[in-house]
């Protein structure tokens, strides 16, 4: 009698068409024999999917060159499927879930004729935690194959677990033709079901990322009482030991890696690693918030990142490795066979070619690696790793931040004055738009708890949602608002950023002692100067000041842009969040 996934795999591959099946078994041998296919045999658009990079200095690790318009998140063809449009809210894109299979279906009839329907077992958090889930992916292609053993707990003992049971999470994917006119990567919260079609690009085709730890989790989340969210998650330890656990909510592309991976610039203060990009948040039988990271890997932007920015990075990629570790798009040197990227540091090499591999000089004006290269490492390659990575418990927050990419407006950082007003102040973050996702680069767009291309449901009750597990929180986290990002007039960044950011840290972990006071300002609480440790900061007093200036005509205008987005939610907005931003604006008069 086949079981309940055997039978699933079966009908995606009557379906599909592949030429074979392989059923993986997350071993070594496998990840070598599926790169060895990647460089020899598979092809996407005629290339290989693999280039070797030089192993002396990046041990283990390859180079894939994408379709050239396949390059980042596609929003615009990403679609929400609840039975009902209300559900899926004016924050997604909807399709009825008939009609979209009717699409997909047709899309789907003999997509992986010729390839290889590769079937993933894995699982999202650890296989001891109770917040975990299993889930198998089906995908016709290597690259995505050996991204999800890199950023997944990917294994045949999965297949042990899930025996007769169908309950786990389904992705079916194909890259299709890659053309840009049949590219859907759509959701079926109702089913735990995930169906991409026509693109290989991380966020669109590792459907446990984004798609199932974020859109589907969030779902689940709202029906089981907990939060999915778009978070990194760090400790924080101080000069005595003690380590706070923060997560920190930024939309794609403005730093939570560097962030999550922060070597810090005050002496006796260190950053420890849980995450980078996904928290999955539960109240704890303490009444306090715990957090674990579905994912084992990072799949970062490359572009950037350099011994400056992120120095353990840096040294995650160059290490001795058994993961395999991805380069997606970087440019290369070709004397050294190394993957380069702008903002790297040191001269620019002599012999390029650019991500598309095209013959590359610097007079060229044209950039060698996408904006949106990446890199796909394990996280246990992380120097900054923190013990508790593998709790299956997770780890208790003491402080959430939520952030954005603001030149303007807005303060360092701030702090709620309480849950409700702290849930204003996520659901009010906006920020400017990064190459992370196909649209227009740098217009400031709403984007609450950097949430809004990853919320599987109606953002209004999204709200409400937060605003209930606030209710059970007898021991809540402290929620701050952070801005990396503010420039002077000239358009300089005021703050220096990276490895300073511990300062903005400390002053949070103070606050979460009760080791400092806060001003109150119409917007929420913020530091007095005095208790932000700036001991070998060179920054002027004038600078600072402004990080923290408060231009009244401009939160009026803030307030309403935030305004114009709540209503587009009509009824379902919380009245308790109007209510909330009503005060803000009185207070601002
Ligand atoms: C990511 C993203 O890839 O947010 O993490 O787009
Ligand atoms: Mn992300």
């Amino acid at each position: 009698m086949a079981t309940p996934l055997e039978k699933w795999v079966d009908e995606q591959a009557r379906l599909t068409k592949p030429k074979k099946i392989w059923w993986c078994d997350g071993s070594e041998e496998e990840a070598h024999r599926l790169i060895e296919i990647g460089i020899k045999e598979e092809r996407i658009a005629g290339r290989p999917i693999f280039y070797e990079l030089n192993h002396r200095t990046f041990p283990n690790s390859y180079l894939h060159r994408s379709h050239p318009t396949d390059v980042a998140r596609t929003e615009h063809l990403t679609y929400i499927c609840h039975p009902d449009k209300e559900t899926a809210g004016p924050n997604n894109n909807w399709m009825a879930p008939k009609e979209a299979k009717r699409i997909l279906t047709k899309l789907s009839d003999g997509c992986m004729r010729s390839r290889t329907m590769y079937v993933l077992p894995y699982m999202m958090g650890h296989p001891e935690s109770p917040y975990a889930k299993a889930c198998v992916q089906l995908t016709d292609s290597s690259y995505v194959a050996i991204s999800m053993r890199i950023m997944t707990r990917m294994g045949k003992d999965l297949l042990e677990k899930i025996k007769d049971s169908d309950d786990f999470v389904k992705g079916l994917h194909s890259v299709g033709d890659l053309d840009p006119k049949r590219r859907f990567i759509i959701h079926f919260p109702e089913e735990n079901f995930v169906w991409s079609i026509g693109s290989g690009y991380g966020g669109n085709a590792l459907l446990g990322k984004k798609c199932f730890s974020l859109r589907i989790a969030s779902w689940l989340g709202l029906r089981e009482g907990w939060l999915a969210e778009h978070m990194v998650i760090i400790g924080i330890e101080d000069p005595k030991g003690n380590i706070t656990y923060v997560t920190a909510a930024l939309p794609s592309a403005c730093g939570k890696t560097n962030l999550a991976m922060l070597e810090s610039s005050l002496t006796g203060y260190k950053v420890w690693t849980l995450g980078d990009d996904i928290a999955w948040l539960n109240v704890g039988p303490d009444g306090r918030l715990w957090a674990i990271n579905p994912e084992i890997g990072f799949f970062g932007v490359a572009r950037g990142t350099s011994p400056k920015t992120n120095p353990n990075m840096m040294k995650a990629l160059k290490k001795e490795k058994f993961y395999p570790t991805l380069f997606t798009n970087t440019a290369l040197n070709l004397d050294t066979n190394e993957p380069w990227w702008e903002g790297m540091d040191g001269p620019v090499p002599n012999s390029i070619v650019d991500w598309q591999g095209t013959p590359w000089d610097s007079s060229q004006g044209t950039q060698a690696a996408h904006p949106n290269s990446r890199f796909t490492v394990s996280i246990y390659h992380a120097p900054t790793l923190s013990s508790e990575f593998d709790n299956p418990k997770g780890v208790p927050i003491s402080a959430i931040l939520f952030g954005g990419k603001r030149m303007h407006v807005k303060p360092l950082v701030v702090e709620g004055f309480d849950w409700q007003n702290s849930i204003f102040l996520g659901s009010r973050m906006g920020s400017e738009t990064t190459a992370a996702a196909t649209h227009e680069v740098g217009v400031v767009r709403r984007d609450p708890m950097a949430m809004l291309p990853f919320c599987g449901y109606n953002m209004a009750d999204y709200f409400r949602h937060w605003l209930n597990i606030g209710k059970r929180l007898t021991n809540p986290p402290k929620i701050f608002s952070v801005n990396w990002f503010r420039t002077d007039a000239q358009g300089n960044y005021l703050w220096p950023g990276f490895r300073e950011n511990i300062r903005v840290l400390k002053w949070v972990v103070d606050r979460v002692n009760n080791r400092v006071d806060a001003a109150r300002a119409p917007i929420g609480l913020i530091p007095y100067l005095k208790d932000l440790d700036l001991e070998g900061l060179n920054i002027s007093r004038e600078n600072l000041e402004r990080l923290f200036e408060i231009d009244v005509k401009e939160w009026q205008k803030e307030a309403e842009d935030i305004e114009i987005f709540f209503r587009s939610f009509g009824e379902r907005m919380p009245k308790e969040i109007w209510q909330e931003l009503n005060e803000m604006k009185e207070k601002l008069r």
